[in-house]
């Protein structure tokens, strides 16, 4: 067992990632590192998937090279900057002045949104028609800003109050108009591979090095951690529905009698082998190559 240990200051740290300072770069860059960590029921588990996280990083590669047309995005290398024992599962970015608000778009009713809906109707002030079942695919995908919160669950506001945090009225409109424009490019590129996206999460950054200050798209971009990803031929309106990734370990872990109160119990090795060859299949539908070609091309 050789432990990854990364030589460089430590400036953020999720359940699944971290991020480092990248030294001597032509401008302020960073380092995003994603582990093979897995959470369910927002605990992460003691066993990693081998491989998640440079399936979540080509993932996000994959995305930021099909969606330049539609907004600017932080990637600078998979290769240039990084480390060569991290390569495939980092990325050097450009370091940007966050917004403080969470950008999620819905195109299906579920999760947090089915819960807020049920309760009055709407979602982060978005007025929905009565009636709508579980799952339910929306008419046209809507924009569900949240705030960040730095210990618990993000709180669904509207419009108006992600736009008093951000200051700039103009600015999250733009945010707003990107957001749905990015979800609904990927998920009709995910539906003609046979995945529904359901919903995502996008973070957004303003270039302060660039005298323009343009906006950026920043963080992960649509990979199953930031996304919910469904397999189209499950897909019933009226019911919860199957994660592409993490429903063979939620599934095992309901079984195993885990109530969901953390620590999260070890995996055994096949459920670990089927959820690892899981996130690869996602990768091969929805990159439409090998995942063989991502490594090959991370490790040059
Ligand atoms: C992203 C996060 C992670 C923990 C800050 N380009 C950027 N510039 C400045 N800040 C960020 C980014 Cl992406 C930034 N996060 C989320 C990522 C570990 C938290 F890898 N926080």
């Amino acid at each position: 067992m050789t432990a990854i240990t990364v030589d460089l200051p430590l400036v953020a740290s999720g359940k699944v990632r971290e991020m480092y300072e990248l030294p001597d770069a032509a401008q302020p860059s960073l380092l995003m590192v994603a582990s093979d960590r897995i959470s369910t029921y927002d605990a992460v588990h003691p066993t990693p998937i081998p491989d998640k996280g440079k399936v979540l990083t080509g993932l996000s590669v994959f995305w930021f090279a099909q969606t330049g047309h539609i907004v600017a995005n932080h990637m600078i290398s998979a290769t240039d900057g990084v480390p060569e024992d991290l390569r495939g599962r980092a990325l050097a970015v450009k370091r940007l002045e966050m917004l403080p608000v969470e950008c999620v778009v819905r195109g299906y009713l579920t999760g947090s949104g089915w819960k807020d809906y049920q309760a009055s109707g709407s979602v982060s002030g978005v007025a929905l028609p009565p009636g709508l079942l579980e799952s339910a695919r929306l008419e046209s995908p809507i924009f569900t800003p949240s705030t960040k919160a730095e210990t618990g669950h993000d709180e669904a506001i509207d419009i108006n109050q992600a736009a008093e945090l951000v200051g700039d009225r103009a600015l999250m409109e733009k945010v707003a108009e990107v957001s749905i424009e990015l979800y609904s490019f990927a998920a009709e590129h995910a539906r003609q591979h046979g995945v529904i996206l359901a919903d995502t999460k996008f973070e957004f950054g303003i270039d302060t090095s660039d005298p323009a200050r343009p906006l950026v798209l920043g963080d992960e971009v649509l990979t199953p951690d930031s996304s919910r990803y469904w397999p189209a031929e499950d897909y019933e309106v009226g019911r919860s529905q199957p994660s592409l990734d993490k429903q063979y370990v939620r599934d095992w872990a309901t079984a195993s009698g885990w109530d969901r109160t953390p620590p999260a119990p070890p995996i055994p090795d096949d459920v670990v082998q089927g959820t690892r060859g899981r996130y690869i299949d996602a990768y091969e539908r929805i990159a439409g190559e090998p995942f063989d070609a991502w490594l090959a091309r991370a490790s040059a």
